[in-house]
């Protein structure tokens, strides 16, 4: 069995990824390609990003056939060759599976549209509070309200995201058995691990008018979610042990991940939370710009960290993925620091307790993607906000200012893989812009220095394969109010290892009641001798270092 605990899984966005065919997407065959690279990194899991048929108005997250390739990504057989190849290289596989919603297109829809009670009831459809006016008042994830009318009907049908993207009626004992098929499905095709989207969303509870908020507190987490999951686990890939799961859990609390990632819970093997993501966020308003909150981000992280390990649960741990902006430009720092701080943040998350994943181009410090224009934004969440911001009243250039740092379209830029022309993406012209500094920042020149971001990776992930006290050891926050320093310790009997990150560009001293120089170092962003005097140690910019120390 895999030993999810000690393994590293992989993101890959495929459209993003490799183009093989030089139509300026990505695709399957693209992913094939590359497996050599992954295997030089190290990772154990590709975790791909939907590639099923679809009208990509959400890049594959509107589902319009789960059970076929669509055609821009490639065909069953050229999945069929990566999963053989990815074998070949021990590489297993993870897909991403969105059963909150279809899209539109999908036939189930398209025959509950036509009035087919069987499968308007696959769907959630309700009578609005008055003509002209919603059921409820709730919010749709990507801007406007979250219901949409249908004449014909004179009912409106709930869309969480888009209003391609309605959403599905899991009370419906049918809709959980579809599901249950296309699991199967796929598990029958070797996928040895899946991604839940949103998963948490799947079980509505009361529709009325959310007086304070947006909606989010009647359907997050709702009351059926985790009986749910505990029988798609029955039915499906609880029946085989080696296959790992994580859901995404969208404004989720820890008690509902104490089950959803339990140990003994029979729901899913861990769990993304993306609150430690919204420490740059006024509450929950992520439209908006403020500086990050480095208090914030270190108490949510060891809350989750202590919380989930007091309970026996699992957590993913992650920065980065195709939601979200480069990390390297969002905490650490894009100029002369750039190598340090994207070495640092890798530290502080691979040493914690949870798996880790990496983001396609995190490994090489890829940044956000500076466009300058609205045109060059693809992404339907980007898109509407800017003109939802300036329906509020803001000037185009301070609406256009917020999406450059916010927008998901800084994770999708095109992964940059040499100095050749679009970074070595495509031959043609690429579906989204590829980053102007792919001359400095690329896979290639990464691969033939041995100090680069990538190198530095690929040490994280073999040490968490060399020292258990990474995957197994207990977590202890080390003067976790210092204003500068992220530094923790993970314990295992008689193992201890001390992470210890300078956050900032400014030096900083750290005492902890501990001879430092006793202990090994394992790993650092920086050569040479370092600021360790008995307890205290001075802490360069962005610096970071592993030590160990068996008593
Ligand atoms: O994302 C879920 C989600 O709610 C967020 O990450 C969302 O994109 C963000 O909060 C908006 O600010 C998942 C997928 O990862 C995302 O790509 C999809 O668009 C979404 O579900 C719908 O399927």
């Amino acid at each position: 069995m895999t030993d999810f605990r000690k393994s590293c899984v992989y993101q890959i966005y495929p459209k993003s990824f490799y183009d093989s065919n030089g139509d300026g997407l990505g695709d399957l065959a693209g992913v094939t390609a590359k497996l050599l690279y992954l295997k030089e990194l190290g990772v154990d899991y590709i975790w791909m990003t939907p590639f099923f048929v679809s009208p990509q108005k959400d890049n594959g997250y509107d589902v319009e056939d789960y059970y076929q390739i669509d055609p821009r990504y490639g065909t069953m057989e050229d999945f069929e060759t990566l999963a053989a190849k990815a074998k070949e290289c021990g590489i297993k596989l993870m897909l991403d599976m969105v059963f909150n919603h279809t899209s539109s297109r999908h036939e189930w829809f398209q025959r509950a549209l036509k009035g087919e009670e069987k499968y308007k009831n696959f769907y959630i459809f309700r009578k609005g509070k008055a003509p002209g006016v919603p059921p409820t008042n709730w919010e749709s994830k990507f801007g406007g309200n979250a219901w949409e009318y249908v004449p014909e009907f004179d009912e409106y049908y709930l869309h969480l995201f888009d209003v391609s993207q309605p959403d599905l009626n899991w009370d419906n004992e049918e809709v959980r058995l579809e599901v249950q098929k296309i699991v199967r499905f796929w598990m029958e095709k070797g996928v040895r691990g899946f991604r839940f989207d949103v998963v948490n969303l799947i079980s509505k509870g009361e529709f009325a008018d959310d007086e304070t908020g947006d909606g989010r507190r009647f359907y997050t987490d709702g009351p059926n979610v985790h009986k749910y999951l505990r029988e798609l686990n029955e039915a499906t890939f609880g029946q085989d042990e080696g296959i790992i799961t994580v859901g995404e859990m969208s404004s989720t609390s820890m008690e509902n991940c104490f089950r959803y990632a339990g140990q003994d819970s029979h729901e899913l093997s861990m769990v993304f939370s993306f609150h430690h993501l919204k420490v740059d966020f006024m509450g929950n308003e992520k439209w908006v710009l403020v500086p990050f909150d480095f208090q914030k981000l270190k108490n949510i992280l060891f809350d989750w960290q202590q919380g989930m390990a007091e309970h026996n649960a699992w957590n993913a741990v992650f920065w980065c993925n195709h939601d979200q902006p480069r990390v390297v430009s969002r905490f650490g720092q894009e100029g002369k620091y750039w190598k340090e701080s994207a070495k640092m943040l890798a530290t502080v998350i691979h040493c914690l307790r949870g798996t880790p994943y990496i983001y396609q181009g995190e490994e090489l410090g890829m940044t956000n993607a500076h466009f300058t224009d609205i045109s060059q934004y693809r992404d339907v969440e980007s898109l509407n906000y800017y003109r939802i911001l300036q329906e509020k009243g803001l000037q185009a250039k301070d609406a256009f200012r917020i999406i450059q740092i916010h927008s998901r379209d800084n994770g999708r830029t095109p992964m940059q893989w040499d100095e050749s022309v679009n970074g070595g993406f495509t031959t043609g012209t690429p579906w989204i812009g590829v980053n102007d500094n792919y001359r400095t920042i690329n896979a290639e020149a990464e691969m033939a220095d041995e100090d680069s971001v990538f190198y530095y990776y690929k040490k994280l992930i073999a040490l968490r394969k060399e020292y258990d006290v990474i995957a197994d050891g207990d977590i202890l926050p080390i003067s976790p109010k210092d204003p500068s320093a992220f530094a923790y310790e993970r314990r295992l009997g008689n193992q201890r290892l001390l992470v210890i990150n300078n956050f900032y560009e400014r030096e900083c001293e750290f005492c902890l009641e501990e001879n430092l120089d006793s202990f090994e170092k394992l790993l650092s962003n920086y050569k040479g001798p370092d600021g360790r005097s008995m307890g205290r140690i001075h802490l360069r910019p962005y610096e970071s270092m592993v030590l160990y120390k068996k008593e």
